[in-house]
């Protein structure tokens, strides 16, 4: 996969250097290269920002640096047009399925804003083409959309062939099966007063397993009853049900009677 991040700090973009993304540019499972917006400005200040129309607070990111970087990048094609992300509170919810959608293209192209956003024309004329996801990490604004990007690849990197080694790590442990998972230990069994749960020490497969089972129900239902709602109708048997209904936090619609 070929990744090219734009923006006007590539410092921020240091971290990609290291552990599992590194070793997947050395091992050319991944190719990235950072770009700097400023080297797309004209004037001797190389101003990147200007004040938005219609007042209101905070600067924009002006819509020309912009378009002649998306048309660089465009252009310099040995293979496919990148399909654009931005990262923005005002974007789509950012997921385990969009990663995967993510991991499938051949090539992504970031664009980091900073200040208030980016001049909405950049998105219009970038969708004119490319395709383009403005994408949303969750509801909360940080400086820019340096950080958002390094938890994307993160996301997307490790389910890219070969980059994991292996395959039983890749069950998409928190979110494929529309639970969150039960809690792990390790060793020591006793560590500071606190004992690894006995069942787990049982040798007892079926009973690991049935406990796995109602912790991640019971996690899910105390801290993702939204999950626990999305949950297709059979995707809870009976004994799920029962558990459920003895906490008080049952998903609604589900009939926990009889
Ligand atoms: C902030 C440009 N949902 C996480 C997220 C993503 C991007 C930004 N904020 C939060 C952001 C300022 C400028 C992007």
């Amino acid at each position: 996969m070929r990744v090219d991040i734009v923006t006007i700090f590539p410092e921020y973009l240091a971290p990609l250097e290291l552990s599992l993304i590194g070793r997947a540019r050395q091992s050319d499972v991944l190719d990235v290269t950072v770009h700097d917006l400023r080297a797309w400005t004209h004037d001797a200040h190389r101003t990147v920002d200007d004040s938005p129309y219609g007042g209101g607070p905070g600067m924009v990111m002006r819509p020309e640096p912009w378009g002649e970087v998306l048309d660089a990048l465009r252009a310099d094609r040995e293979a496919d047009p990148p399909r654009l992300i931005v990262p923005t509170p005002a974007g789509v919810p950012f997921s385990q399925r969009l990663a995967r959608e993510l991991a499938g293209e051949p090539r992504l192209l970031f664009a980091c804003g900073r200040y208030e956003g980016i001049d909405e024309r950049v998105v219009a004329y970038a969708a004119s083409r490319m395709t383009v996801t403005e994408v949303s990490l969750g509801d909360y604004v940080l400086f820019g959309g340096e950080v958002a990007v390094l938890v994307v690849l993160e996301a997307v990197v490790r389910l890219l062939p070969g980059v994991l080694g292996n395959a039983d790590s890749l069950v998409e442990e928190s979110h494929a099966g529309g639970l969150l998972e039960a809690p792990l230990y390790t060793k020591p069994a006793q560590w500071r007063g606190y004992e690894v749960p006995e069942v787990l020490r049982s040798g007892d497969h079926g009973r690991i397993a049935r406990w796995r089972r109602e912790q991640a129900l019971l996690r899910t239902a105390a801290r993702r009853p939204d999950l626990l709602a999305a949950l297709p109708a059979d995707a809870l048997d009976e004994d799920d049900r029962v558990l459920l209904a003895g906490t008080g936090l049952s998903p609604p619609g589900g009939d926990m009677a009889e």
